[in-house]
Parts: structure tokens; C-alpha cells; sequence
């Protein structure tokens, strides 16, 4: 057999064994449960994206295209399975779109033919980048990323860049339209859209920022009203969720996928980000809006919900977890899809009702270290007057 035949068949069969392994849940905390393999990695990208099959041109079968991560995907029920639009990144640092399917939303995930080629603006972007998607009642699929460019401003800098938010829509998670991006006073990453008109008008969580990295005055997670989608402005906004000295989100926080609508409000899945010694610390955490007024915060339960565990801490940007997309099911199921490191795709599943009754019965943070102590001894009183 040739080295080509031999590579090929050995490439090809690792490839389906992986794309076909089942995944195992582990029992969690009551609260959700993660799952012992990741749901996408890069190596589950298909071998035609690669390798060149020809063995005129390519005798040693070699890999022409490596693959880096697969990370902070989007995520939608259509037609029965399971979507995430996954941020795929090359070996050459550029993130693209493509859509990775499961029948199960746990494993059996697998790509389709091709990634999105998603148009440009007249001012292409340099990177593109964590795709919220919004089923928007006005009929269309939205898809929000972040654009991002060098700063030609500082000329010298190779390192200063802008992000901006690039809005596209679909009907069928093929074909995409380009919308022109979202005019902003200040820079922005992480702009979810929320999927109800507010006052007949579209609604935006934003995530203003003084810099590319830096959100610097910027409070939090923001709120604004945009007229028309097709050019969308953001002219007022108000910090709904704000950062806090000395919490899991001291440094930035940003929403993560749209939030769920349920009988008792909207759930939020977020980050938060903490400065420390080894870099920024990224986590999971959750809050409620009012069902009515879905910039009115009215649970808030302290601390992060989800944090690296085990070989999560491990990959390109160590001690991050990032979540763009979660799906709930007709059944009350929701699938938590989150990214360890910038590097994997993983899910972790819950239900409607439990993640509401988490975030009404978990404590707030008291944000003192008295109070945290307060709130224990709380808890253990009432389980001793219960004999416990
Ligand atoms: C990276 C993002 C990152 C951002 C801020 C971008 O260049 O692609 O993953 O969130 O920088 O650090
Ligand atoms: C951010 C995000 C993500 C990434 C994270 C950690 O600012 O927008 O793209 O997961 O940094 O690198």
C-alpha cells in the first residue's frame, strides 16, 4: 500500500470514529451536568477541508490547511437538530463560521460540506467572531458577531484594533445577508439581539467599551432600542447588568446567547472576567430580567455558575470559559453549549425549571466577606433546625 492509501484510510477512519463517539453525562450539582467528551473539536473538521485527495499532487498525504480550535459557537433547534455555528479558527489566527449537526445535541456532531461564506461589508473585517443567533418574531434568523480591523488611527501599533458588531440574516443557515454593522459612540463586542420586539422596536444587549480590550468606563452589559435593523444605531444605552468591584466580573462582563423566555421572567447566560496574576479568568454565570421588561434585572444569584474543571483550564487562552448558545428544548431541556480555552466545544445540560429555581434561590453575592459568612451560617441553621 502506498503511504497516500495508507494515510488516507488512517485519517478517514479516526475521523468517523470521532465524529461517532458517544457522549456520557456525568451527574453534576443539581443544577446542570456536563458531559465526558467535548461535542466539537478541531479535529473533527472534515478531512476535505485539509487534505488534497489527489495523490498526483499530495504523495504523502499530508494535511495543505490545519485546523486550530473550534470555539464560541452560536446555537438553534432547526428542523429537528441540533445547530451550532461554530467559530472556527485556522492556524493562521483567522476565525470563520460554519455549521457543525447533531441529531441529539450531545454527540454525532458532524459539519456540513462547506463553512458559511459570509459577505463583507464594503469595509471587510480583518477577524470575525462569536456569532449570537436570534430566531428574531420578524421571521428572519439573525446572526451578531463581532467585526474586528486594525486601527489605522495608530499606524505604528500592529496591535490596536476596533471591535464592532456585524449584523447578517438568514432564512435558511446557508445563504446569508450582510446588514451593514452597527453604528456605536463606543466599540463593541458581545451584542445579543433579543428575539421579541420591545415597543415595536428591535432590542439590542450591548456591550460598549472604551477600547479594543479595555471597557474602561463602560459599566457592563447594556440595553438599547434600535429602530431599524437594516441600520441599526445604537443611540442611547443603559448598563442592565454591571460589573462590581471584587466579583466574578470586576473587569468585563458580556451576555452570552439571547436569553430564555419563561413563565417567571427571561434567563440570561453571561461572562464575567476577573484580573489575576496568570490573565484574565473567564466564568459563566446567570441572571433574570422581568418578563415584561426585559432590562429590569429581578434575580441575580451570586458567583459564577460554571468555571474550568479538569482539562477545560487547558488551551490557547487558559482559564476561560465562553458561552454564545444554548438551546431549549420543547420539553423544558436546555443545552448549555460553552467553550473551554478558546480551544473546544463542550455541552452541559439543565431544565428550564431548574436554572429559574437557581437563579431565585441562590443567594446574591453580599459582595463582603462578612456577608458571604452570614449567608453560610444562614443556610446551616435552617438545615439544624431541620435535624440535619
Ligand atoms: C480574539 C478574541 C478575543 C479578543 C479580545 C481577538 O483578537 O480573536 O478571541 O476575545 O481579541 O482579547
Ligand atoms: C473575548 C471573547 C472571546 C474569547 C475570550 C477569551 O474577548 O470575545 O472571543 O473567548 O476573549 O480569549
Amino acid at each position: 500500500m502506498t503511504t497516500f492509501e495508507y494515510r488516507k484510510n488512517l485519517i478517514l477512519a479516526r475521523y468517523e470514529e470521532l465524529v461517532t463517539r458517544p457522549n456520557v453525562m456525568l451527574e453534576g450539582n443539581g443544577i446542570f451536568n456536563r458531559y465526558q467528551n467535548p461535542v466539537v473539536t478541531a479535529d473533527m473538521i472534515p478531512p476535505t477541508w485539509k487534505y488534497d485527495f489527489n495523490p498526483e499532487t499530495n504523495p504523502w498525504f499530508m494535511e495543505r490547511i490545519g485546523c486550530n480550535a473550534t470555539l464560541n459557537s452560536g446555537a438553534i433547534k432547526w428542523h429537528g437538530k441540533y445547530l451550532l455555528v461554530v467559530r472556527v479558527e485556522g492556524m493562521d489566527r483567522k476565525s470563520f463560521f460554519a455549521i457543525a449537526e447533531s441529531p441529539n445535541g450531545i454527540d454525532n456532531f458532524r459539519f456540513r460540506e462547506r463553512p458559511i461564506t459570509m459577505p463583507d461589508t464594503d469595509d471587510p473585517a480583518t477577524n470575525i467572531y462569536d456569532m449570537r443567533l436570534t430566531a428574531h418574531e420578524d421571521g428572519w434568523i439573525y446572526g451578531l458577531f463581532c467585526v474586528e480591523r486594525h486601527d489605522d488611527s495608530c499606524p505604528g501599533d500592529l496591535s490596536a484594533a476596533t471591535a464592532a458588531c456585524g449584523i447578517a440574516r438568514t432564512k435558511d443557515l446557508d445563504n446569508w445577508e450582510r446588514l451593514p454593522d452597527l453604528i456605536s459612540k463606543s466599540q463593541q463586542r458581545n451584542v445579543v439581539l433579543h428575539p421579541e420586539f420591545v415597543d415595536g422596536k428591535y432590542a439590542l444587549y450591548t456591550r460598549p467599551q472604551d477600547g479594543f480590550i479595555d471597557t474602561g468606563s463602560g459599566g457592563g452589559i447594556g440595553w438599547a432600542l434600535v429602530d431599524d435593523i437594516c441600520h441599526a444605531e445604537v443611540k442611547e444605552e443603559t448598563i442592565i447588568d454591571p460589573r462590581y468591584y471584587h466579583t466574578i466580573k470586576e473587569v468585563k462582563n458580556g451576555e452570552g446567547p439571547h436569553p430564555i423566555k419563561t413563565s417567571r421572567g427571561w434567563l440570561h447566560l453571561a461572562h464575567g472576567v476577573r484580573g489575576c496574576a496568570s490573565g484574565l479568568r473567564y466564568v459563566l454565570y446567570m441572571y433574570m430580567t422581568s418578563l415584561e421588561k426585559p432590562w429590569e434585572k429581578i434575580a441575580s444569584p451570586g458567583g459564577y455558575l460554571m468555571a474550568p474543571v479538569g482539562e477545560e483550564y487547558m488551551g490557547d487562552v487558559m482559564n476561560v470559559l465562553f458561552a454564545n448558545g444554548w438551546i431549549a428544548d420543547e420539553d423544558g431541556k436546555v443545552f448549555i453549549y460553552y467553550a473551554s480555552s478558546d480551544t473546544r466545544m463542550h455541552v452541559a445540560t439543565s431544565t428550564v425549571d431548574r436554572l429559574v429555581d437557581y437563579c431565585l434561590n441562590t443567594p446574591q453575592d453580599g459582595l463582603t466577606t462578612s456577608a458571604s459568612v452570614r449567608t453560610i451560617n444562614k443556610l446551616i441553621d435552617s438545615n439544624k433546625s431541620l435535624g440535619v
